[in-house]
């Protein structure tokens, strides 16, 4: 009747839980769970639902978060408040009017705050943990060969610290749980920021390889890095330990097209499979490595981004697909829709026209601290293009090994 057909051969789903869409971070803040709703409404308006098994994710227990993360920090983060976070560790301030809080485990309630304690914290990050996880267990049961949690894949946080907006690395719990089963694990971050905690998780394991695409480099005159930092080509794991060479680092310049990424990740990605073989994938599918991105600087376009999932679903391998970073709420859907679709083998079954009835309407959430005012206008915004092809071939010549 719509069009969309379940996929043949291989079974589909698609793990969440709504009690993530009504988190805020903070006004000025650019993770907007309300991105979620958008993907979550999209993807029911061309009734991608009939093309897969849903789910309604259980938040992860502090047993299963304890698989990595330090004990304190955990119950740390299943407890702290906005109300009692204050206590926990107050600077007095310098002048009146100062709030000085920046807290155990890089948390903070100061305005501008990477990783702010906000209302519905706690239950916000044991959900996202409770779909990867449940996501996961669909994968080490045979019961699906694609699963899907889009409200997942938050890869920069460590043992015990949170960073860059993540704080529970939901990445490093599913990889620890596959490692029972999967001998080797491939590990792909198409995220625009290089995915550090989950390379630092498993810098001396060689049964997990991590390959991260990332903007890297000096970002301005003054010289600073674009986050984290880290993730140089010459970083290929822990020296002197079994894990090395088990990290590959693909740093990629402002303003690389469609084209040119195209050449990078299906050739890198290529060689590294065809040389660790590995028996099960997870990839992270951060939307900020799209063009017009809030905090990317890229120029990718959702075709590309989705190339890059068809890639990786052509492997025939288990395959765990996360979200990640993404800062332009319309794009963030829009694209994870459309990979939805591709995983379900329905990428040439959507309409053109977004089914708008389906989906909910701006006016339906004004007053809301989201800040995306319209839905889907055209968008696109051009960054410099400084990725000149010397660079791509350089890189790809780096990495063979
Ligand atoms: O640049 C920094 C830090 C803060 N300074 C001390 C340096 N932080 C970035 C963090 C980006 C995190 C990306 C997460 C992900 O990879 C996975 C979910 O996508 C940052 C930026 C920026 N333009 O890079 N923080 C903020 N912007 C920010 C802006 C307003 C309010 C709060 C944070
Ligand atoms: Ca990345
Ligand atoms: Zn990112």
């Amino acid at each position: 009747s719509n069009g969309i057909t379940r996929p043949k051969g291989h079974t589909v789903s698609f793990h969440y839980n709504s009690g993530v869409e009504d988190m805020h971070f903070g006004k000025t803040h650019p993770m907007k769970p309300w991105r979620l709703t958008l993907t979550k409404h999209l993807v029911l308006g061309y009734g991608l639902q009939y093309a897969m098994d849903t789910y309604v994710a259980m938040p992860a227990s502090k047993d299963q978060v304890r698989a990595f993360h330090d004990p304190d920090y955990v119950d740390f983060l299943k407890e702290v408040s906005p109300q009692t976070f204050r206590y926990q560790r107050f600077i007095p301030p310098k002048h009146e009017g100062d709030t000085v809080d920046l807290g155990p485990f890089n948390l903070s309630t100061s305005p501008g705050a990477d990783c702010p304690v906000f209302d519905g914290m706690s239950e916000y990050l044991f959900l996202y943990t409770g779909a990867t996880l449940a996501a996961t267990n669909q994968l080490l049961t045979g019961q699906s060969d694609i699963a899907i949690n889009w409200s997942g894949g938050l890869h920069h946080a460590h043992k015990s610290e949170a960073s860059g907006f993540c704080y529970i690395n939901d990445i490093v719990l599913a990889i620890l749980d596959l490692l029972h089963l999967f001998p080797r694990v491939l590990y792909i971050d198409i995220d625009v920021h290089h995915g550090d905690g989950v390379e630092e998780a498993f810098q001396r394991q060689p049964r997990v390889m991590t390959l991260s695409y990332h903007r890297y480099g000096p970002y301005d005159e003054t010289g600073h890095k674009f986050f984290p930092g880290t993730g140089d080509l010459a970083d290929t794991g822990l020296k002197g330990t079994i894990g090395e060479h088990f990290a590959l680092n693909v740093p990629i310049p402002s303003g690389i097209d469609d084209r040119q990424y195209k050449y990078l990740f299906e050739s890198i990605t290529a060689r590294a499979i065809d040389a660790y073989k590995p028996k099960a994938i997870v990839l992270q599918c951060g939307a900020d490595s799209l063009g017009g991105d809030r905090l990317g600087q890229f120029n990718i376009n959702i075709k590309q981004h989705g190339e890059c999932v068809s890639f990786v679903k052509k492997q025939g391998l288990p395959l765990l697909i996360l979200g990640g970073g993404g800062y332009t709420a319309r794009n963030v859907a829009r694209a994870w829709c459309h990979e939805t679709a591709l995983a379900t083998d329905n990428g040439a079954n959507l309409p053109d026209r977004i089914p708008l009835d389906l989906v909910p309407r701006p006016q339906a959430f004004t007053g809301r601290a989201h800040g995306d005012g319209m839905l889907f206008p055209k968008f696109q915004r051009d960054h410099k293009n400084d990725c000149v092809e010397a660079d791509l071939e350089y890189m790809v010549k780096r990495l063979e090994w």
